[in-house]
């Protein structure tokens, strides 16, 4: 499926046309799907598995004012068949520095990695002003440094605009820094409230964005080499909850929030050999 989704409306009923369907697929897929090359079902209570999760630890981007902690369960934990991110506002005080929200970003890097095939994860979003998460990928060779490594977010959210969904792409051609990312804003009503499954179908000649089965973006290989195209590359997955920073904290940081949860029901991977 590739439909082109345009507005709110648009994609209302797109996704609610779905979510009859999603809400027993969601968490079993069809029999005769096959089963995903890797995936983290999240079912076994307790910390996250180290085989398949690391941790990124301190400050560690975007001027964010969280301090992520490194196996500590009051900010990432598996319980109830989730993995459950936890941003807190509590005083925080390591490695010579402090702050005032604590918060987790697990990622794979080191334990496996993504190239071509199938990415699917479900999840459910935290809320309000200040909160920013993320379920994205990094280029695994960070040699020559970002953007040239490759980003691709399959999701981000930002707590104060809470109706929209927003899938980029970050390339030396095309970034953030220089107002030429490639991606699409999607408004959804229930974007936090609900769950929802974001995938990522990654060919070497594009990249297709998924908002619950419907097709959201596409970016497409120019050919033009690594600048426009670093896509060819194994990535890691990231899974975040920023509190404040330069986007996320653009309008502040409602204090009265905390805490905050994402909850990741699963990452499905099914690899492609392209
Ligand atoms: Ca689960």
């Amino acid at each position: 499926m590739n439909q082109i989704v345009s507005g709110w409306a648009a994609l209302s009923v797109a996704v609610a046309g779905l979510s009859a369907l999603s809400g027993a697929a969601a968490a079993d897929p069809p029999a005769d799907r096959p089963a995903p090359t890797w995936a983290d079902e999240f079912e076994a209570p307790g910390a996250p598995d180290p085989a398949n999760w690391g941790y990124e630890t301190g400050f560690v981007r975007n001027k964010e004012a969280q301090f992520y902690t490194r196996d500590r369960p009051e900010n990432a934990a598996v319980a109830g068949g989730h993995l459950v991110i936890t941003a807190a506002r509590e005083p925080w005080r390591e490695q010579g520095k402090e702050a005032a929200y604590t918060s987790a970003s697990l990622v794979t890097r080191g334990r496996q990695e993504f190239r071509y095939g199938r990415l699917e994860v479900r999840a459910k979003l935290p809320e309000g002003r200040g909160i920013w998460p993320a379920i994205w990928l990094l280029g695994t060779d960070k040699s020559k440094g970002w953007p040239a490594c490759g980003e691709i977010d399959l999701m981000e959210y930002v707590g104060f605009d809470p109706h929209s969904l927003h899938f980029n792409i970050h390339t030396p051609a095309y970034n953030h820094v220089k107002k030429t990312n490639k991606g699409r804003k999607v408004m959804v009503q229930d974007a936090a409230h609900d769950w929802h499954i974001y995938a990522l179908e990654w060919h070497p000649d594009r990249l297709e964005f998924f908002l619950d089965g419907a097709g959201v973006f596409t970016f497409k290989n120019e050919g033009t080499g690594p600048a426009a195209w670093p896509f060819d590359k194994p990535h890691y997955l990231l899974l975040n909850v920023a509190v404040g920073g330069g986007w996320g904290g653009a309008k502040g940081i409602d204090d009265t929030i905390f805490p905050q949860r994402m909850l990741v029901d699963y990452v499905r991977y099914w690899e492609a050999k392209e």
